[in-house]
């Protein structure tokens, strides 16, 4: 027999937030599984025997695992499709959404991380985005047409996952924060769902702080 509960392993202040924000916005039950990346309970054996390499987001549900943010929110919006939170298969912009959903964990998140960390760019042939300059590029021409959101006229996973990343790599200094890019991330983050995910995780962490002294 399979287990239908949603179990989600996420930890504070984790790539887990923007699938916090998606539950949310999908408005579902589920199962909150809480690790400590600080304290290290996502390398305990209990959590490594769910997920072998230790990372959040993940989504357990019946009896199989679902890893990678990316393939976390496709999953969900796709599960729960009453939300209208994945254009269906017939849609056209079924096609963009899976594109920059992909693209998101392939592309972009390597190519900002290659070139925060200073190092030598690989040769465009074997460089898995082209090159970081490209990316940047092709992203701030994307969030110029969204208009308003990342597909047009609605809203869907892919601005959640890509309202919380710009929102991230902004604060963290790596991505430049145009105007164009701070009005989309304003759209997105004054969301309820955003705001309630974002009070959800503050309390926990002030109650995690109380806790450890
Ligand atoms: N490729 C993964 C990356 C997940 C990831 O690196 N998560 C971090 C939190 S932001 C993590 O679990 N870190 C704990 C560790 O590696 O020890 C995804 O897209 O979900």
């Amino acid at each position: 027999m399979t287990d239908d509960r949603l179990v989600f392993h996420y930890a504070p202040q984790s790539r887990a937030f923007a699938i916090r924000v998606l539950l949310e916005e999908l408005g579902v039950p589920y199962d909150l599984d809480v690790l400590d990346i600080r304290g290290g309970s996502h390398l305990a054996t209990g959590y490594l025997a769910v997920n072998p390499l230790g990372k959040v987001p993940a989504i357990s549900h019946r009896g199989e695992l679902v890893t990678e943010q990316a393939a976390v929110a496709l999953y969900l919006a796709d599960l729960f499709p009453a939300a209208g939170l994945a254009p269906a298969f017939d849609d056209p912009k079924r096609a963009p959404y899976l594109r920059w959903m992909v693209f998101y964990g392939s592309s972009f998140e390597p190519a900002l991380v290659d070139h925060a960390m200073q190092r030598p760019p690989l040769p465009r042939s074997t460089a898995p985005y082209a090159d970081h300059a490209s990316v940047v590029a092709l992203v701030n021409a994307q969030v110029e047409r969204s208009a308003p959101y990342w597909l047009g006229e609605r809203f869907s996973a892919a601005d959640v996952l890509w309202g919380t990343a710009l929102a991230w790599v902004t604060g963290f200094g790596i991505f430049e924060k145009t105007p164009a890019v701070a009005a989309y991330i304003e759209r997105i983050t004054s969301r309820p769902a955003w705001r309630k995910a974002q009070a959800d995780e503050a309390a926990l962490i002030a109650a995690r702080d109380a806790a450890a002294g």
